[in-house]
């Protein structure tokens, strides 16, 4: 199947999830493909990136990191997370970005419904995405669908990961696309390094109408890994040789000062044009 040759137009067009629909039409509308992972400790410094790059990103990666903030700061300033949430969204609605939290839930089905909706985070209320580890098998996303389907929210599965020595691949990663195609109404993609498409069906059984979106981390431009076992790709090898759909840069934008607020958005301009001319050089063959 050629559906990673259309564009993100034509795929929103199709998408029946609001989350992932919101995802292609905010790319189609910023021209940009570039998702920003913000991992830092500070919530000064999360929201500073967040304002610096938002212009530039059709999606926001936050971490539960979230969760070290919240953990360091709640026992001092009472109502901070509802605050911090707060200034996200209105970020998001500022710069018009998705929010994707990285939650990774890896759960029984009732406890990740239990921790999507509630505790002090409530991500399904404000996470237009989160994604799943598989180990748990199809009841991760029963569990989370339960919380996140009447809210329009949708969810990524981690099939495979950009790490030196990931186990997520092979049958692991053909698992994860079969427990995908079984729950189309929640889950819109992975967390991968390829096209999924058609994985773990025989050659002739290529499903014609599958359009799962690829989120794609592990991507810089300068350096090829770091010193814990990450591993970078370029833009241009993520998107139009592997046929992802974004590309999602943490260190290589905001790098090692946090609060150089000019560079990183230098920084977010350089992967945002890398990334769509390797998607025009993808649809444009
Ligand atoms: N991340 C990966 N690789 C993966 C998965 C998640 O790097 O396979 I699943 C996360 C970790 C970090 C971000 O939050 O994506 C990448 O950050 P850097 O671009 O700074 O390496």
């Amino acid at each position: 199947s050629s559906l990673h040759l259309q564009t993100y137009t034509q795929r929103a067009l199709r998408q029946k999830n609001p989350a992932a629909k919101l995802l292609l039409e905010t790319i189609d509308r910023k021209q940009s493909n570039l998702a920003v992972s913000v991992d830092v400790a500070s919530p000064k410094d999360f929201l500073a990136i967040i304002d610096a790059v938002g212009p530039f990103v059709c999606l926001i990666k936050a971490t539960l990191l979230l969760r070290r903030l919240f953990s360091t700061h709640i026992d001092i300033i009472e109502d901070f997370t509802p605050a911090l949430l707060e200034d996200l969204q209105a970020l998001s609605t500022k710069h018009d970005f998705v929010i994707f939290e990285d939650r990774k839930f890896a759960d029984i089905g009732n406890t990740v419904a239990l921790q999507y909706s509630s505790g002090v985070h409530k991500i399904a209320s404000w996470a237009h995405l989160t994604n799943a580890h598989c180990v748990p098998g199809p009841s991760v996303i029963t569990g989370l669908s339960s919380v996140g389907l009447p809210l329009g929210r949708g969810l990524l599965l981690l099939a495979e990961m950009s790490t030196k020595g990931s186990l997520a691949s092979g049958s692991y990663t053909e698992a994860a696309v079969q427990m995908a195609r079984e729950h189309r109404d929640f889950v819109v993609g992975f967390i991968a390094q390829r096209r999924m498409d058609g994985v773990g069906t025989g050659p002739n059984e290529t499903l014609e109408e599958e359009d799962f979106l690829i989120l794609t981390p592990g991507v810089g431009l300068d350096v090829k890994g770091d010193a814990m076992g990450q591993q970078y790709r370029t833009p241009r090898e993520v998107v139009l040789e592997s046929g992802c759909d974004v590309i999602i840069v943490g260190r290589g934008i905001y790098g090692q000062d946090p609060s150089l607020v000019d560079s990183i958005a230098a920084q977010a301009i350089r992967y945002k044009e890398a990334g769509w001319a390797a998607y025009l050089a993808r649809t444009q063959i």
